[in-house]
């Protein structure tokens, strides 16, 4: 894939938007290469995803500006759709991705960021939602990811002023988990991955399924969603380990995913 590379670190799954020059704007190839790259990705041995742009200083810029200015509508509604189809693609992953976000995560940057399940960042990261100046709303899911995610208000005060943020102002609304040096960035992140990795894949998969599918309904039918991935858990192999070494006093659990 040109514009997407993929690293395996044991059960860790490093997905790296490789487009430097254009500071990893999104276009066309570059959102297909991503679609089949999570397409790609055997989630019988990977257990966390971290996604992150190549370079040191940037995430990704956004849509890519010069595709984008000269579409039609209908080709704008077809652009759109490509990026909504990846983006819930990520968003609904089996297993948990976090966003490394290594600089500008700007427009579709930001909202690529927040498809994911958590976000991180480097101390030179900026985001923001520009997309207003560009005569565009958001299109990838901002105006709804960033609502959810900070808040009605500050959601719609940083969207209407397309006023960018750096990485300490993220971490105060809740943008994002942690900020850290660009050099401890990848470090963190793969710890972070590998802290999930270590536990039952069939638990943590249904525990992102719960979160992510109970925020769309009202409480009742959230708590009743919990309970049924909750049962699911049951009569597994992973539920029969993690029991079994807590009584048995036994620290290595061997998970299976079964
Ligand atoms: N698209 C295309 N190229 C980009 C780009 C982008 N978004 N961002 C940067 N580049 C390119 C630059 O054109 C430049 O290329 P060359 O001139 O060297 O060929 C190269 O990357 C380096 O950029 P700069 O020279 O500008 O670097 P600086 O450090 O000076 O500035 C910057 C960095 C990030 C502040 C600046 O590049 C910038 O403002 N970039 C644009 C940021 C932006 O506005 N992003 C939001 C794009 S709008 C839709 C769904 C979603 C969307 C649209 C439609 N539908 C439903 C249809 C999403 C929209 C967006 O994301």
């Amino acid at each position: 894939m040109g514009f997407v590379r993929f690293d395996a670190e044991g059960a860790v799954g490093i997905v790296t938007i490789d487009r430097p020059k254009a500071l990893n704007a999104l276009n066309s190839e570059v959102l297909s290469d991503l679609e089949a790259c999570f397409d790609g990705i055997d989630t019988n041995v990977i257990r966390a995803v971290v996604l992150t742009g190549s370079g040191d200083k940037s995430f990704v810029a956004g849509a890519d500006i010069g595709e984008m200015s000269n579409l039609s509508v209908a080709e704008g509604e077809a652009f759109g759709k490509k990026g909504n189809d990846v983006f819930r693609k990520i968003e609904t992953f089996p297993v948990p991705v976090i966003a490394a976000v290594n600089g500008f995560a700007l427009g579709g940057g930001c909202e690529l960021a927040m498809s994911c399940d958590i976000r991180i960042c480097s101390e030179n990261a900026v985001f923001g939602q520009p997309e207003v100046g560009l005569g565009i709303t958001p299109g990838f899911g901002g105006t709804q990811r960033l609502a959810r995610i900070i808040g009605i208000g500050m959601a719609k005060q940083l969207i209407f002023t397309a006023r960018n943020i750096k990485a300490q102002e993220a971490l105060r609304l809740g943008l994002v988990n942690a900020v850290y040096t660009s050099e401890e960035l990848m470090v963190q992140a793969k710890k972070m991955a590998d802290a999930i990795a270590v536990n039952a894949p069939i638990a943590v998969r249904a525990a992102k399924k719960a979160v992510n599918d109970g925020l769309q309904v009202d409480i009742d039918k959230a708590v009743a969603i919990e309970e049924k991935l909750f049962g699911s858990c049951f009569e597994t192999h992973d539920q029969k380990e993690g029991m079994g070494a807590f009584m048995e006093k036994r620290k290595e659990k061997n998970f299976t995913n079964s």
